[in-house]
């Protein structure tokens, strides 16, 4: 009984600072997507062509959270946007106040949207609420249809699913439709875009997605 006293102590905390970070994200007019998914599912990938495709439109920073390197951050360094990287040293998941601290780091830099990639984990970072407006699932054509029903946190509280791999679909033995009928099934809002970040398929209809939601 006590270990889930604690947890629910470590979330109303974690909920507490998320809240006075929303407030500070939407006073800096900061649009911030939280970016879920397994390890490998293409996080990184969809934030540099994000990032490709939305030069000139939009400013953009990012903050990526890994449990132990900082090849994220470099990779997205070369693209000469503000990033931090947070290295959790063996933590599942980010929390709001390790992104309150690494926005410091950033918070003078001009952003119109800031992309949080999570730790890739399809399990704890669905709990921890970072002041972000939309949390993304991402799911890759590679992990199995069946991912949504069996991790259905993830997927009930997000926003936005990006299926990304769509160029590997004649390869697997997946099919889009039914990672489409999971997903609704646990959350029948999600909006759902179909992309391929090795052939760009599908990155303007998210990519517009994004510039949509900023303009509400
Ligand atoms: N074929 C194909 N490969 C992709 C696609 N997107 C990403 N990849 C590859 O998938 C691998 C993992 O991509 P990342 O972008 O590093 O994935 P990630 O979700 O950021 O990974 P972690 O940060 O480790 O959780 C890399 O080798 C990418 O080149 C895609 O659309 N198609
Ligand atoms: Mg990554």
């Amino acid at each position: 009984m006590s270990v889930i006293t604690v947890e629910r102590k470590v979330l109303e905390k974690n909920d507490q600072i998320a809240s006075v970070l929303r407030v500070k994200f939407k006073s800096k007019r900061l649009f911030v997507i939280n970016m879920l998914s397994s390890p490998g599912s293409g996080k990184t990938s969809l934030i540099e062509k994000t990032v490709d495709h939305l030069k000139g439109k939009l400013n953009i920073s990012v903050i990526v959270g890994d449990v132990q390197t900082d090849n994220d951050a470099k990779r997205i360094g070369k693209l000469n946007i503000p990033v931090v990287q947070i290295i959790t040293h063996g933590s599942c998941h980010l929390e709001a106040q390790l992104v309150r601290d690494a926005y410091t780091k950033i918070e003078n830099e001009p952003t119109d949207l800031l992309i949080i990639e999570n730790v890739g984990n399809l399990v704890c970072p669905a709990g921890y609420d970072l002041g972000e407006d939309k949390k993304v699932v991402l799911i890759s054509t590679t992990e199995g249809d069946d991912k949504p029903l069996k991790y259905p946190a993830m997927f009930r509280n997000s926003s936005a699913m990006v299926i990304n791999k769509i160029d590997l679909l004649p390869h697997v033995n997946s099919s889009v439709e039914e990672i489409k009928k999971n997903a609704k099934s646990i959350n029948s809002d999600l909006k759902i875009f179909n992309v391929s970040c090795k052939t760009s398929e599908g990155i303007e209809d998210w990519c517009n997605w994004i510039l949509n939601q900023i303009k509400k």
